[in-house]
């Protein structure tokens, strides 16, 4: 069953946790965090790779009296972008701060459909976002690997979900993502192609949005979905000094 949650301002969502971790939760009050339009260019300065996202980030980590507390940062749109755009594979990772990142990395299969393949997340324990942490200033990357086959889309389209889309990235990654278009094949100049819409999407926002303010307010459900391993992921977090 889900609990009933309230609204964002602007994407009206409800967020229906299905995580064993419910409790590191996103607050459905949490401020949406902004939207950032990154594009991946290929060798030729064209396009290549299309994404837009607000994200939060959620980070479990230690503080020196061990418990554990979480640290919450967005995504900032001047991210800065670099990666690869392959036939079959391509990579997106948007750095920001010192040591900060995320990387997601798409597979086209078999020429028909395009899925998200892994995502991955560095951090660093700064403690201007990390006080009082066991480890000051070690880095830390988490990796989400072979979970479910996410936005799973008709290759040529572009991957569109409105709704908040909670995700686990290794055991101590949690990522909140709204506002989300991503198109890693097939890009055709500067816009998206044709959207596939996820499920968790109200019908009446699949319209154009002309003006923020006339979105009808709308009590529906979302799935959250959840990738996760953590059994595993748990052996490939890295830790540096
Ligand atoms: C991102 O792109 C959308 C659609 O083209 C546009 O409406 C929006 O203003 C852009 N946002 C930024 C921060 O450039
Ligand atoms: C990609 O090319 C577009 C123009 O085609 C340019 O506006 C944009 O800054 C480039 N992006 C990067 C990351 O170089
Ligand atoms: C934290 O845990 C370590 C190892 O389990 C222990 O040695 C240490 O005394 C603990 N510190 C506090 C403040 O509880
Ligand atoms: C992107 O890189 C530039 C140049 O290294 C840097 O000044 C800027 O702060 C970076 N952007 C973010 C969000 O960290
Ligand atoms: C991401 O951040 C981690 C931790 O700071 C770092 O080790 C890694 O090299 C970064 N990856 C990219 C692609 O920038
Ligand atoms: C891309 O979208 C912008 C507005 O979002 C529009 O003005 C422009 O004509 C589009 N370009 C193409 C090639 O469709
Ligand atoms: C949403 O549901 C709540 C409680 O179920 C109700 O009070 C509220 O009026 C509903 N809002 C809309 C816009 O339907
Ligand atoms: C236990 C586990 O999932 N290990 C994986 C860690 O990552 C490497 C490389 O991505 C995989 O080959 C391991 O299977």
């Amino acid at each position: 069953m889900c609990p009933k949650m309230s609204l964002i301002p602007t994407i009206l969502t409800v967020l229906c946790v299905l995580s064993v971790r419910a409790s590191v939760g996103f607050a459905a009050d949490d401020p949406a965090p902004p939207v950032g339009n990154f594009t991946l260019n290929d060798t030729k300065g064209n396009p290549c790779f299309l994404l837009s996202a607000g994200v939060t980030f959620q980070v479990e980590y230690e503080l020196k009296d061990n418990t554990t507390r979480t640290a919450t940062y967005v995504l900032p749109r001047n991210s800065n972008v670099s990666g690869v755009c392959g036939e079959y594979e391509a990579a997106m990772s948007l750095s920001f701060f010192k040591g900060f990142n995320l990387t997601i990395i798409f597979q086209n299969r078999n020429d028909r459909i395009f899925a998200i393949a892994s995502a991955s997340v560095g951090y660093v324990r700064d403690p201007k976002l990390f006080p009082n942490a066991a480890s000051p200033g070690t880095a830390a990357i988490e990796v989400q690997a072979d979970g479910p086959t996410l936005f799973k889309t008709a290759l040529g389209k572009s991957y569109l979900c409105k709704s908040l889309q909670v995700f686990d990235i290794g055991s101590t990654v949690k990522l909140g993502v709204v506002q989300l278009q991503v198109q890693p094949f097939k890009v055709k100049g500067m816009n998206f192609s044709e959207a596939s819409e996820c499920p968790q999407d109200p019908p009446s926002t699949k319209m154009p949005i002309q003006d923020a303010k006339t979105i009808p307010a709308l009590n529906t459900t979302a799935d959250t979905i959840v990738a996760s391993k953590r059994k595993e992921n748990a052996e490939n977090l890295t830790t540096m000094n």
